[in-house]
């Protein structure tokens, strides 16, 4: 929670996003929602990081892949801030496998992958403070 009650949320526009020109539009989706960004960074991911971010899948099969892709270049890192932020963003990214995702969300309308999918948004208020904490600690207490 932010000091004026509404919820954030960490979102990242993963390499693909960038690499396709749809930051614009993505970010465009974000914003047209009515949550305001209140943090955003061009960032290369490094393995060290995506380590950590990625905590909780470093032992899955399909994480080594997912490493290679998550630091192939640039992301943009951002936070945003609203009401339920976490759940809405997670709304608007849609499922995690754009082959899957209802149009109309991100992924449903720019992917056609399971692991390409443009977006990423924290999965709960716990992820959502330890994923800021990771990405603009000058944003924490
Ligand atoms: P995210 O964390 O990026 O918001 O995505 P998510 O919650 O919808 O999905 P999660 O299960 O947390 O997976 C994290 C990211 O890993 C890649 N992935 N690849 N079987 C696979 O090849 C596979 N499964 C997941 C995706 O990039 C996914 O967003
Ligand atoms: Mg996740």
């Amino acid at each position: 929670m932010s000091a004026t009650g509404a919820e954030r949320s960490f979102v990242l526009l993963k390499p693909d996003a960038v690499r396709r020109g749809l930051v614009g539009a993505l970010l465009s989706r974000f914003e047209a929602k009515g949550l305001r960004i209140v943090a955003l960074e061009l960032r290369q991911v490094t393995g060290e990081l995506a380590d950590e971010h990625y905590a909780e899948h470093v032992n899955r099969n399909f994480y080594p892949p997912l490493r290679t892709f998550i630091t192939s270049g640039p992301s943009i890192a951002l936070v945003v801030e609203g009401d339920q932020a976490i759940e809405v963003v997670r709304g608007l990214n849609g499922a995690t496998d754009g082959r899957k995702a209802a149009p109309g969300t991100i992924r449903g309308d720019y992917s056609l992958s399971n692991r390409e999918n443009l977006v990423h948004g924290s999965d709960s208020p716990e992820s959502a403070a330890r994923e800021i904490k990771l990405w603009f600690p000058e944003l924490s207490d």
